[in-house]
């Protein structure tokens, strides 16, 4: 049974049970539907709809998507709501998403709990409001708000629900209870019926102006710029026609790449910490966090704990250095108060009670957890972790944040090897949500276990990764960076490389984000490999050459660009270093188009990614989309690299990489997980389903 019926007096409970979140699947569609028509034919007096559990309803049941449509339809539903004779009442808790603010939009009155959700999230799916989100909202928010709130897709809480007349109260407790309460006062004052698609469509805006903006912000995702579209009708049609249109919209969203490549991403979200090794496997205590290094990595992620409220102790080499460390996570936390992350009591509690520091290790003797975010030098870290066993208690994990260095020598040069683990946070890491769980040869499963539950306290998506250079994100990041340095040495410039793959979707193109990142680690990076590298590998000097003209990206104000404050210019010292780098290797540069540089990057992204999981790095292909996703840019409305190519198309792929190696069959060797799985006619999705537990 997913949806109750029952008669309190004159008013018709109808109560969704469906967990755990009461999606508005087929089942529980029906029974609003036949629910709603048994109590006027049982002569009820007013009908109450309430979600059992922990909410009301979150909306469609994704699941269904992309599935046979089954009667009866949604907007069907609550357009059946809305023409009831007899008053619909909405007892709001827990979160109204999508298709249930939807429902709620058709109920004749509304009420919240003071801790309720209410939101039209569809756009971060792909879609847009497809149950008359689009039409109702605005009639009774206004334009700016509805466009705000579809466009944007973040849920409102019921305060400011309240504010724009989504609802019409808000009481403190139980929605039932309060529910019958409000019918019975309805009743008392025979309350009519009050459909909001009676009434009139608010004062239009400017919605060319209001799409342009959209437009702006959504970096080539459809969804929101539709969403203008559909509120827009609202304006010009009458509310019926505006359905349609609506609906319209809604169906030519769902056949696109970039739902599925959302609903992909929602779904791996969920499922990316679902690992059959960790079932059963309680984690050990995280209450006590130790970090090693205040820098901007271990500032970030002392910060992240303090904001997830566990107790820190920051350790420093000196006085100095520590009340360095200290700045910069006053700093980090009056960020997080400004942004309205925390309250001005949760901050003061933080930096007086729950932060401790300190210049010696033995202040991490209670630790559950430590991090060293010391400087990324092997020996370095041995030293620490010399350290860190002769002081920490038996059964504390003791964690490297490196992100590069291998996690089983670090564990070698102790004899807790089991207790060792890499958490590989990205900076700045009290903002970042990728966690990067580095588990060794010999970690023991609860010290993975701890690693996902840290994760999961901080808010962050952890992805599990096995051990090799760079893990899952760097090493993939190792090989599209390099294919778009050989495109320089070929004949393209880093700002047409910039210009094409932020069209794609890149918040910033690989050599803004160099600069973001400071050069000087690529630089160090390139240093280290030097002695292992093949002669065959084609390694640009002018990248060096930059650094060794202290030129190191934002940091310094110069590096490929010209940086000041938020704006950037091409540096025009860049491309003269380029011209005489080919010179000197006698390449003569040939013209690129984007179309080119975006298959040839996206295609060294891809295949490095599927040998990650090839060789088991990556568990599944998901959880290299979630670590592209989550902590390198990569736009979400294309699902991942491992999706996006499945949606592209893997042969088309591979003959492409073939194409390409008839030039340079050392960089370009297509994975032999990506040649088996086009001779099999399969994709990479397969793999995921395959592995679901
Ligand atoms: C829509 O409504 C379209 C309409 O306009 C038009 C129709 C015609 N369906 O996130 P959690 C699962 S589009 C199916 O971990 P939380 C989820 O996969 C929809 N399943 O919990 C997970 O499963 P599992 C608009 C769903 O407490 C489990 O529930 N609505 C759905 O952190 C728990 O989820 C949205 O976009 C669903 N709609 O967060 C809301 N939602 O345990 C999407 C969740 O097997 N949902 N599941 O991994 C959310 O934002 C969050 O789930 C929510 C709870 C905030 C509700």
């Amino acid at each position: 049974m997913t949806l109750y019926y029952e008669k309190h007096g004159d008013v018709a409970v109808l109560a969704a049970d469906n967990p755990p979140v009461n999606a508005l699947g087929q089942a529980v569609r029906g029974g609003l539907q036949d629910g709603l028509l048994r109590a006027i034919g049982e002569g009820a007096l007013a009908v109450l709809i309430l979600g059992r559990g922990r909410t009301w309803f979150a909306g469609a049941d994704i699941r269904e998507f992309g599935k046979p449509r089954v009667a009866p339809f949604l907007p069907d539903v609550c357009n059946r709501i809305e023409a009831s004779p007899i008053p619909v009442i909405a007892a709001i808790h827990g979160t109204a998403l999508g298709g249930g603010l939807e429902v709620a939009l058709s109920c004749h009155y509304r009420l919240a709990v003071p801790g309720a959700k209410l939101g039209l999230p569809e756009v971060s799916l792909g879609i847009i409001p497809g149950a008359g989100g689009t039409q109702r909202l605005p009639r009774l928010t206004g334009y700016e708000e509805a466009i705000a709130m579809i466009s944007g897709g973040r849920p409102i809480p019921a305060s400011k629900a309240l504010a724009l007349g989504l609802v019409d109260r808000i009481e403190e407790g139980d929605p039932m209870e309060l529910g019958l309460q409000y019918a019975r006062e309805l009743l008392a004052r025979n309350a009519p019926t009050r459909p909001v698609s009676a009434l009139p469509p608010p004062a239009p805006v400017d919605f060319e102006a209001a799409k342009a903006q959209v437009t702006r912000k959504a970096r080539g995702q459809l969804s929101p710029v539709a969403a203008v579209d559909a509120i827009a009708a609202s304006a010009r049609m009458p509310f019926f026609d505006g359905l349609a249109e609506e609906r319209r919209i809604f169906r030519e969203l769902m056949e696109t790449d970039q739902r599925e490549g959302l609903i992909h991403a929602f779904f791996a979200e969920r499922q990316v910490a679902k690992l059959p090794e960790l079932n059963d496997v309680s984690p050990r205590p995280l209450d006590m966090i130790g970090v090693i290094g205040g820098g901007t990595m271990g500032a970030g992620i002392a910060t992240a704990a303090l904001l997830a409220r566990l107790r820190v102790t920051l350790v420093e080499i000196d006085t100095d250095a520590l009340d360095s460390a200290r700045k910069r996570i006053a700093g980090n936390l009056s960020g997080a108060l400004r942004r309205g992350k925390i309250s001005q009591s949760h901050h003061d509690e933080v930096l007086s009670d729950a932060l401790s520091l300190a210049t010696g290790y033995d202040a991490l003797t209670d630790a559950d957890v430590i991090i060293e975010a010391v400087f990324e030098d092997m020996a370095i870290k041995k030293q620490v972790f010399a350290k860190l066993e002769a002081i920490a208690k038996p059964g504390a994990v003791l964690a490297s944040n490196t992100s590069y260095l291998d996690i089983d020598e670090i564990a070698a040069s102790t004899s807790r090897a089991p207790d060792v683990i890499g958490l590989h946070f990205f900076s700045p890491a009290h903002v970042m949500r990728l966690l990067e769980v580095v588990v060794g040869h010999q970690s023991a499963a609860d010290v993975t276990a701890t690693g996902f539950a840290l994760g999961k306290r901080l808010g962050k998506v952890s992805v599990r990764s096995g051990v090799c250079d760079g893990f899952i994100g760097n090493r993939i990041l190792f090989a599209y960076r390099t294919c778009a340095d050989h495109m320089v040495l070929d004949g393209a410039s880093p700002y047409q490389i910039d210009r094409a793959l932020e069209a794609f979707g890149f918040p910033m193109g690989p050599f803004a984000v160099a600069d973001l990142a400071g050069l000087d680690i690529g630089w160090a990076n390139r240093k280290r490999l030097a002695p292992d590298r093949d002669p065959r590998e084609r390694v640009p000097r002018y990248a060096d050459q930059l650094c060794e003209g202290g030129h190191f990206g934002q940091k310094t104000g110069r590096g490929y660009y010209i940086h000041d404050g938020r704006t950037r210019q091409e540096n025009p010292d860049v491309l003269p270093l380029i011209e005489a780098e080919r010179a000197d290797l006698g390449l003569s540069p040939r013209a690129f188009t984007d179309d080119e540089i975006t298959r040839r990057y996206m295609a060294a992204m891809v295949n490095e990614a599927a040998r990650v999981v090839e060789e088991g790095i990556a568990r599944r292909p998901l959880d290299v989309d979630m670590v592209l996703l989550m902590g390198y840019g990569f736009p979400r409305y294309h699902g991942g690299p491992l999706k996006w190519a499945d949606m592209q198309g893997l042969p088309g792929l591979l003959e492409d990489i073939h194409r390409f190696a008839e030039a340079d069959d050392f960089f370009w060797q297509p994975s032999d997980l990506l040649m088996k799985l086009v001779a099999q006619g399969r994709v990479f999705d397969d793999l995921n389903k395959e592995q679901t537990p």
